[in-house]
């Protein structure tokens, strides 16, 4: 049964002794009724499935504590560079399941669990995921993270504590509804509060320039508020590496010192309002996409977070040495997009004007700790903040990015003299019809390295949005291809699949994915793809169940499984998806013996709130499910789901169960992808553009495994370049007419036509992301997927070659690559040794 396979493959990764304190099962039964006693204060007879929840993560989380103290020491070692990764977004997923892959106390904690009468995977459905990011960004953080200790790295992830992470999503009459993601309310049992470890964070105000006693100048910046941030710690563990490594979230809170103590009776609900002010800062995470820059509240939160961060690092530095020159020894900081690219100017400000450093050492220092990733090319993703509104929350830094700006542009003129359009193009100010910070040039200027996130999206990047600065300092460029932790993403998600591969080539394969090539001699054996197929069918099954249960549509587990979750975004195209399925439901009602494979197609992913066409996109997949499903002229044919509320749990469901993942954005938009990574290590087969990451992926898997349709990236801007016309597609493909005039018609809109007319139109006269450019492409290659299904032995082989094949993607390999060419971190040899 999936019961047994999911005990057996989490067993086979559980062995060997441990000399932990108290990790056996007796122990573990011994210390969850301790928590329920003494932490949970709750009666076993009387306890709800949260209280054992609880119980159970603090006795996991206590075991986990012997390391950790350990690791925290690296910290004070001379030795060892600490690599910080500040990041605004860490969406972790829940965390019981992955500490107990990680650290070995799967059979245990299970069997403690059991023998109290509970099933542990009832206590692991109970925890609230923190979702504490919008997508890819911020999940590739958390798979570092989980790299960074797996590799035995000393690290720190720095971010933010929201009280509200994303979202969460209802759909409601086929439109998204979205709710407070509320999950803290139970407790969160895995951080630890360091009411001590606090920091000032000042805001507003002004600067005044006093000469001190020896006549020297002194800054000093006189705010209108001052913030504390607290840190919240919580424990990251290795896979069996018995490193834990630290992710510290700063939570907003009032300061007592500053206004708040000064109060009498009058004042009291002043300085109750200062407190709300004070804690609104951490209370909620901006979703991504969202149209209208500058948001106040966003900039603080950016600026707070960076600050307790740097004056966190700086601390722990003057632990080891009263060198601030040396800064760059005891910490490499990479700064995850350029949500946290305030760091430039804060540690010339923190170095300057509170450590007494001269502006030379200083900027020497900040210049070789600090580097950058770029996430998007897209120019309207890329952050500017309103001068005016920078000036009011940060006067000093606005001095600061001058004076940085104005030492750069003398480079810049000296290198390329008389020429003002580029000195325009890379200044830090935007001057051009309102004036901005512009924070990617600040970040490019402010680090001693730059890169992309695939090869593409790096070659793009020197190209296109970083033009100027590669030209003038190519060698601070490189590739870091991203990544993704086959812990959660094969061994916890998909432990049918884990055990298949152990059982074949061994363990090895967890933290040395190349070793899954060992795999390809096992695609020729029919007995080991007849098990490969089991564990795919299997997963299909549990998918389907959850899918009936949470949308009551009743799919069938036979049919390909036709799978895009990602966020909702029009150059990740979704509705390029929805024009395929509209095509086979015409061609299915056209002739009724059409040679089609059964198809479930499966959608899931949140859209910005305040980003219509997106919201209105999921209403239109909502809608034509409601049709295609209710036709009985395609049933058992073609089934159509929207997945609400899809986050890491429900990713973890969903990627396993995938036949075939869609990866199918406008080529040169996509900078990696992840979820593309996902599929395939789970033995989805892809559709794909050259985009992103598929690029590799495709190159690892062999061309005749992946389906490539589409323009590419050159090809993209050629078109864009000569005119795009996206009517004369309309008007010379039957077919795609047919299909936008359904929507159009009012035929999924219970006769409203003008309920879908803002999307139509878009992509008639508009249609940035070539959609209707690519929908022949596309459909074609949908026909080769079809006809590739039916042989379903061969449709295996290439299955088990893509997993075989996809070692490259593991995030230990990108962190490696970090260490080597950007943090020079010793990469230190795999435990134990
Ligand atoms: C994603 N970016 C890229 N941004 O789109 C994806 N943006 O191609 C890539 O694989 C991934 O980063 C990891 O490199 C995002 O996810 C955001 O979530 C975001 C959040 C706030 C503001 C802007």
């Amino acid at each position: 049964t999936a019961n047994n396979t999911v005990k057996t493959a989490a067993s086979s990764h559980t062995q060997g002794h441990d000399p932990r304190r108290g990790v056996g099962t007796a122990a573990m039964n011994r210390a969850i009724l301790d928590h329920l006693h003494f932490t949970m204060a709750r009666l076993p007879a009387l306890a709800s499935r949260n209280d054992w929840y609880m119980a159970l993560s603090h006795a996991v989380r206590d075991r986990m504590l012997d390391d950790w103290l350990a690791s925290l020491h690296h910290f004070r070692n001379k030795e060892l560079k600490v690599v910080s990764y500040l990041s605004a977004e860490f969406l972790l997923g829940p965390h019981l399941g992955n500490n107990l892959i990680n650290t070995g106390m799967w059979d245990a904690a299970r069997d403690a669990v059991e023998s109290l009468g509970l099933r542990l995977e009832d206590l692991l459905r109970q925890e609230e995921e923190p979702g504490l990011g919008n997508g890819g960004l911020g999940r590739l953080a958390a798979c570092y993270l989980d790299s960074l200790a797996t590799l035995r790295i000393p690290s720190i992830g720095y971010g933010i504590r929201y009280e509200f992470g994303i979202f969460d999503q209802l759909i409601r009459d086929g439109w998204q509804v979205e709710t407070a993601d509320k999950w803290l309310k139970f407790g969160n049992p895995w951080e630890i509060c360091r009411s001590e470890i606090a920091y000032e964070v000042k805001m507003g105000g002004h600067t005044e320039y006093h000469h001190d006693a020896d006549g020297r100048l002194a800054i000093v910046w006189l705010p209108v508020k001052v913030i504390k941030g607290v840190a919240y710690d919580t424990p990251i563990a290795g896979y069996r590496s018995r490193i834990t490594g630290l992710l510290r979230l700063w939570k907003s809170e009032a300061v007592e010192s500053f206004n708040f103590q000064a109060f009498n009776a009058g004042e009291y609900y002043h300085a109750v309002d200062e407190k709300v002010v004070s804690e609104s800062i951490t209370k909620v995470l901006y979703p991504n996409d969202e149209p209208g820059v500058g948001k106040l509240l966003r900039l603080a939160q950016q600026y707070f977070f960076v600050s307790c961060s740097l004056q966190d690092m700086i601390r722990v530095h003057l632990l080891r040495s009263p060198r601030l020159e040396e800064f760059d020894q005891t910490f490499a900081v990479q700064m995850n997009d350029t949500h946290p690219s305030l760091a430039v100017a804060e540690l010339m400000r923190l170095l300057v004007d509170e450590h007494g450093l001269g502006w030379d050492a200083a900027w020497k220092v900040t210049r070789s700790t600090l580097a950058y990733t770029n996430h998007t090319l897209l120019p309207e993703a890329l952050e500017k903040w309103p001068l005016q509104l920078f000036a009011n929350l940060l006067p000093r830094h606005l001095e600061i990015v001058y004076e940085i700006n104005r030492r750069f542009l003398d480079e810049v003129s000296r290198a390329y003299p008389g020429d003002q359009a580029r000195l325009a193009r890379m200044s830090l100010i935007e001057e051009t019809g309102g004036k901005f910070v512009r924070m990617a040039n600040l970040a490019s200027v402010g680090s001693h390295a730059i890169n992309g996130v695939a090869h593409l999206h790096t070659e793009l990047l020197k190209e296109t949005v970083l033009a100027d600065f590669y030209q003038m300092t190519p060698e601070k460029f490189c590739n870091v291809t991203n990544g993704v932790t086959p812990r959660r993403w094969v061994l916890l998600s998909n432990p049918g699949l884990a055990w298949l591969i152990s059982e074949s080539i061994g363990e090895e394969w967890v933290t040395a994915p190349e070793k899954l090539r060992e795999l390809e001699c096992f695609a020729s054996d029919p007995s080991f793809l007849s098990a490969w197929r089991g564990v795919k069918d299997a997963n299909k099954r549990a998918l389907a169940a959850a899918i009936l249960e949470r949308t009551g549509v009743a799919v069938d587990p036979e049919s390909l499984f036709d799978i895009q979750v990602k966020r909702i975004h029009e150059y990740k195209r979704q509705h390029l998806n929805l024009l395929h399925i509209l095509t086979l439901y015409h061609r299915i009602k056209r002739d009724p013996g059409a040679q089609i494979p059964p198809r479930t197609f499966i959608f899931g992913g949140k859209a910005a709130p305040g980003y219509f066409m997106a919201k209105l996109i999921i209403k239109l997949i909502n809608s034509v499910a409601e049709v295609v499903n209710a036709d009985p002229e395609v049933a058992g044919r073609l089934k159509v789901v929207f997945f609400p509320d899809f986050n890491v749990t429900n990713g973890q469901l969903i990627y396993p169960a995938a036949d075939l993942s869609e990866q199918i954005s406008t080529s040169g938009k996509e900078a990696s992808g992840t979820g593309n990574m996902k599929f395939s290590l789970n033995g989805a087969l892809t559709i794909g553009t050259l985009d992103g990451a598929n690029v590799e992926i495709r190159e690892e898997v062999g061309e005749e495994n992946f389906f490539l349709f589409g323009l590419n990236a050159t090809e993209v801007q050629a078109l864009k370049k000569s005119g795009y016309h996206p009517g004369r597609f309309y008007e010379e493909d039957w077919e795609l007419r047919e299909a936008i005039d359904a929507v159009r018609s009012g035929l999924f809109s219970h006769g409203d036509a003008g309920l879908f007319q803002p999307l139509v139109d878009h992509l008639l006269y508009d249609d940035e992301y070539l959609a209707l450019a690519d929908y022949r492409s596309y459909l074609e290659c949908q026909e080769r997927v079809s006809t590739a299904f039916r042989q379903r032995e061969l449709w295996s082989v290439k299955s088990v070659l893509n997993v075989a094949r996809m070692g490259k993607f593991s995030s230990d390999r990108s962190i490696r690559e970090y260490c080597e060419k950007i943090w020079k971190v010793p990469i230190r040899p795999p435990f134990p040794h």
